[in-house]
């Protein structure tokens, strides 16, 4: 995201049509039309699609299509940040894809009673399925898309987990692969991506694990088979692919921090009035919304204030941003 800033005309606006807006209420036929569905899921070949496992998910009322209007298929999985895949916004969508992620691990470690290594699918049927949430997504670069996510909350992750005392933080780290991963030959970023998190915001409500979008199984490009969401946050936060989650006393450092720490911090949270050093944070472009048409303000914490300001009370967020 340091290279170049995303330019309308990447997408054409024809690739969106009223077809492909994504109606919950029209689940069913949406998935005919995406000519996929239950069973077409579950007999995707292994290694096309993320894990497959919990698929229907259940729509959580608390956050429906019908408060947000979701961006076009099309759009979500074409628009992408993944600098694994290359670093412009349409590579990921054809690089990724001969990448293998069914079969996978997830490994728990670090400052935590049960130690574990866990195949993804396993994991869901242990988590007890997937559920829908339609978030709005806010990158940094100051776009933004509104996605329905399948998925699980982080806060049953943890819990399995069984963090000690001492963990204060989530390292998350995503696979390191420079045999089957070209862009991981070069030194673009300082591989592999990492992220982090407090505990108390891993265990927030919000914070999330996707496994899909659009009731299907997620897209290498948007991080098969497990992505990190905490929609009150920058995008980059959403670490992709994640092989590990460590628990740790310290606060760990994140990709984007190393790489521009005057420019990306650890908490990353969404915030209208505390601009980037080279551009200003007030107001967004929504992806999917025509060539003139689609701007939009920024809103505090991306529009969940009432869901997490409680955390960063007293705290300094032009310091800490
Ligand atoms: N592993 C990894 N995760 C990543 C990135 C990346 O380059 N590598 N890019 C981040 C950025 S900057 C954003 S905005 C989101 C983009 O997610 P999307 O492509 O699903 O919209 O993924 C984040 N997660
Ligand atoms: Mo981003």
């Amino acid at each position: 995201m340091l290279i170049r800033s995303p330019k309308d005309w990447e997408l054409s606006e024809s690739a969106v049509t009223a077809e492909q807006i994504y109606r919950l209420r029209n689940r069913r036929d949406f998935l005919k039309t995406l000519g996929v569905g239950l069973a077409g899921a579950a007999l995707a070949p292994r290694g096309l699609l993320g894990a497959t496992a919990g698929f229907p998910s259940q729509e959580n009322p608390a956050y429906p299509a019908s408060a947000l209007k979701p961006t076009a298929y099309d759009f979500i999985t074409s628009y992408n940040n993944y600098y694994e895949f290359g670093t412009d916004k349409s590579e990921p969508k054809d690089q990724a894809k001969g990448f293998k992620t069914d079969p996978w691990t997830l490994e728990l470690a670090g400052l935590v009673n049960q130690p574990a290594k866990f195949d993804v699918n396993d994991l869901v049927k242990k988590l007890g399925g997937l559920e829908q949430r339609v978030y709005r997504h806010r990158c940094v670069e100051a776009w933004s898309m509104v996605v329905p996510w399948d998925g699980f909350p982080l806060a049953k992750l943890v819990a399995l987990a069984d963090p000690k005392p001492e963990a204060k933080f989530l390292k998350f780290s995503t696979f390191f692969d420079t045999k089957n991963v070209v862009g991981q030959r070069e030194a673009i970023l300082d591989w592999p991506y990492v992220e982090g998190l407090r505990l108390d915001e891993a265990t927030n409500e919000l914070a999330f694990i996707a496994t899909g979008i659009y009731g299907k199984p997620i897209p290498n490009q948007n991080g098969a088979p497990l992505r990190l969401v905490t929609p009150w946050k920058y995008g980059f936060k959403g670490i992709k692919a994640i092989v590990k989650i460590e628990f740790t006393a310290k606060a760990p450092r994140n990709t984007w921090n190393v790489m521009a720490p005057q420019e990306y911090g650890f908490y990353a949270n969404v915030n209208p009035n505390v601009d980037h050093p080279r551009w200003s944070q007030a107001s967004e472009r929504i992806i999917g919304a025509g060539f003139l048409g689609g701007r939009q303000a920024t809103l505090m914490f991306n529009g969940y204030e009432k869901q997490v300001a409680a955390l960063y009370k007293g705290l300094d967020l032009a310091r800490n941003y």
